[in-house]
């Protein structure tokens, strides 16, 4: 008998559409307002198929992951406890528990949700690898590429992408898939998936995203160009980091068609999975259809990201992979938190997988003149590993300049749970001041009302008041070597009661790594190996968290010896960003008075009056609450008044559980005073060194082999 002709469904590309309303059970545990919430997943299923494009689909449902495949990529602690967390044995702790992660919630049916997402994955990933289905959509949630190997964060619980790659290369060998390239366009890093594959060649990772020169979400370093991979890796991660939001499909376009496209052809993936956030969307139909400026058009996108990709725009940058790896290519959900702008964006996606002819308008907009910047840059980096991008780039190339601040300010919309603010600063931070101008600075100064009077020590006045105000008489006793007293008598110190009610993280890379060497700025005395005692802070309570970090800024050691340590350097940070560089940092989560205390005794403006023992601090703090929003934008804040002092100035080193992470270190004037020999370059005395030391291995960071030679190079190398 002759086979009938195939009927038109059967020649249309079989298209995989998962969704399964299992994966809504993850929600806030008491209502709160959230944009990674249900919603997400049933608006986006609900568009498809009011526009019939469910049906054209092959739909699935969610699939449970066994463990041994989430294994491959995290940590047994972290499946045990992500498996647990709804359980009833953690009813109780739940809350507590999602707070210690980055952006992290959980409820009763997280556990369930996590699992399906990752099995969901790996799901669809079969059936294209296998060429059951030759392309699919997973629409899964909680989202996956922030998660770690042993954390999660950013809304996001397993890795989802990076569990479904590690399926298809070492458990389906049948399958033949030998190279996978990972696509993310969810605007944020995709840092998780970045460190799960740094170091294997088999997985290219692309990753565009707003990087705002490292203040945008997740604020690491690690989301810039110079992260190409390591050892067998070296080249297979590469990071296209946008200067600021706004960036729309025209810049989106050229990083395809100058970075992702040409490497895509020569490293010619097996099967592409895209991390599919649409968080980078403007709701252009809805912008277009009332006819609204580009302003108003960007407000109705999405909350977090500040971006301006168009649906049609997710459109082209899908069709010009779809090219490649026999147009296999997996769809997995990340972010995308405006409920229309998914919804459209997914659907525009689904019909190019679906062989819908588009026509596409060239973009209204030209790339911006910093997109061309950061093409050239990430060019320049991985060129070695991929001749292809060494040719030069177009000349005449038109430019858009840099979007004014009040543009990118209008360009974020609010978000119910105050993350708004935060993106918003990111969007401001946009222009990468490292120090401010001398007139700038001291205008903004004159604010603070602070002058070299108000830090000179007031001790007629303090003395004069301490019989009518409380005083306090701590007693410390550090490993049993200092008992020192301090009555402190502060009069109408309104600051004071202010900031302690402002909390900051305090990021040590020093000796202050050392807990115990911190304690005393915070309760006073001296630690071991210290010569002199510390007088402490005002308010002697322990920090609330402790927490440790790399950021991007050379170690070094200047000065050639220090009262407390003797002879040799001390540490500082270059205040300028170097992406190259990684610095341990230890924070210490205090408050803004104590971090103020922490200043005054870190440059010796606290003076101690020897004859009845009176601790005398200086009457204004060098930062309230308005150096640190000045800081979230400027990054920087260098302290005129006390100029001449070491540590005079604070750096603003991004945000961590909503709050900023300060520390303090040289100005700028005096690296180039280090750089030309005017200023001494030093290594740290033996136990100024050996503290350090203590505290990263105190602090499992490094062993103690490692911490050594990481202070040895520190040393070593200079500026
Ligand atoms: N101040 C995804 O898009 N923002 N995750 C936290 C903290 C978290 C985004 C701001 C954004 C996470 C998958
Ligand atoms: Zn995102």
């Amino acid at each position: 008998m002759a086979a009938a002709p195939a009927p038109p469904a059967a020649r249309a590309a079989r298209v995989g559409l998962l969704y399964d309303e299992r994966m809504c059970a993850h929600a806030t545990p008491d209502g709160e307002e959230h944009p990674e919430n249900p919603e997400r997943l049933r608006a986006i299923w609900r568009k498809l198929n009011a526009e019939g494009v469910a049906s054209r689909c092959v739909v699935l449902k969610a699939k449970e992951t066994e463990d041994k495949y989430i294994a491959s990529v995290h940590s047994n602690n972290h499946i045990k406890l992500m498996k647990e967390i709804s359980s009833k044995k953690y009813d109780s702790s739940r809350n507590k528990i999602a707070r210690k992660y980055n952006s992290i919630y959980f409820n009763k049916g997280s556990s369930e949700s996590a699992v399906l997402a990752a099995g969901s994955v790996i799901e669809v990933a079969e059936k294209v690898a296998a060429g059951e289905l030759r392309s699919a959509i997973a629409l899964v949630r909680p989202p996956g590429h922030h998660a770690e190997h042993d954390e999660a964060m950013g809304f996001c619980l397993f890795n989802n992408v990076a569990v479904a790659a590690n399926y298809l290369l070492n458990d389906r060998p049948d399958l033949g898939i030998k190279k996978i390239l990972i696509v993310d366009w969810d605007v944020h890093h995709g840092n998780g998936t970045q460190k799960m594959f740094y170091n294997d060649p088999r997985v290219l990772f692309f990753s565009v995203h707003r990087f705002d020169y490292g203040s945008f979400y997740p604020s690491e370093g690690d989301g810039s160009h110079c992260f190409i991979g390591e050892e067998a890796g070296k080249g297979y991660n590469i990071n296209v980091p946008w200067e600021h939001g706004k960036c729309g499909d025209a810049d989106y376009i050229a990083a395809w068609d100058h970075v992702l496209l040409p490497v895509t052809e020569a490293f010619d993936p097996d099967i592409i999975l895209v991390s599919a956030g649409f968080d980078a969307v403007l709701a252009a139909a809805a912008a277009a259809a009332s006819n609204a400026t580009r302003t108003a058009a960007a407000a109705l996108g999405d909350p977090l990201g500040g971006c301006c990709i168009t649906p049609n725009g997710y459109a082209l940058l899908l069709t010009k992979l779809l090219g490649f790896a026999k147009g296999r290519i997996v769809m997995a959900l990340e972010g995308g938190y405006n409920l229309r702008s998914i919804a459209n964006s997914v659907f525009a996606c689904a019909k190019v997988l679906l062989g819908d002819k588009f026509t596409f308008s060239s973009p209204e907009m030209q790339p911006f003149e910093s997109t061309w910047r950061v093409i050239q840059a990430v060019r320049d980096e991985l060129k070695t590993y991929w001749p292809v991008l060494s040719s030069k780039l177009p000349e005449n190339l038109s430019l858009r300049i840099k979007p004014s601040p009040s543009e990118l300010y209008a360009s974020s919309d609010s978000e119910p749970d105050g993350e708004d603010v935060d993106e918003l600063s990111g969007a401001l931070s946009s222009v990468n001041v490292i120090q401010f101008a001398d007139d700038a600075i001291s205008e903004h100064l004159s604010k603070m009302k602070l002058d070299e009077e108000n830090l000179a020590v007031k001790t007629a006045s303090s003395c004069s008041t301490a019989e009518h105000h409380p005083t306090d008489s701590v007693e410390v006793d550090i490993d049993g070597s200092v008992v020192l007293s301090k009555r402190i008598s502060d009069l109408s110190l309104a600051w004071r009661s202010d900031l302690s009610r402002t909390h900051v993280w305090y990021a040590s890379f020093g000796s202050n790594m050392w807990k115990p060497r911190f304690l005393c700025y915070i309760q006073g005395g001296k630690a071991e190996g210290m010569s002199i005692p510390c007088c402490g802070s005002r308010d002697t309570s322990s920090p609330r968290g402790t927490m440790w970090k790399t950021v991007p800024h050379r170690l070094l050691f200047g000065r050639s010896s220090t009262p407390c340590w003797g002879t040799g350097g001390v540490a500082f940070l270059n205040p300028e960003i170097n992406y190259n560089e990684k610095s341990y940092v230890c924070m210490y989560k205090i408050t803004l008075e104590q971090f103020n205390d922490i200043l005054f005794q870190e440059n010796r403006l606290v003076l101690e009056d020897g004859k009845n023992g009176n601790v005398v601090y200086p009457d204004s703090p060098l930062i309230g609450s308005s150096e640190v929003e000045f800081m979230s934008t400027n990054k920087a804040i260098h302290l005129e008044p006390i100029k001449d002092s070491w540590y005079s100035n604070v750096l603003y080193l991004g945000d961590e559980d909503e709050l900023p992470i300060l520390t303090m270190t040289c100005p700028s004037s005096d690296i180039e005073r280090y750089k030309s020999g005017e200023l001494p370059l030093a290594p740290p005395s033996k136990t100024y060194a050996a503290t350090l030391i203590k505290g990263l291995v105190e602090g499992k960071q490094l062993d103690a082999d490692g911490a050594a030679s990481y202070i040895n190079a520190a040393a070593a190398r200079g500026l």
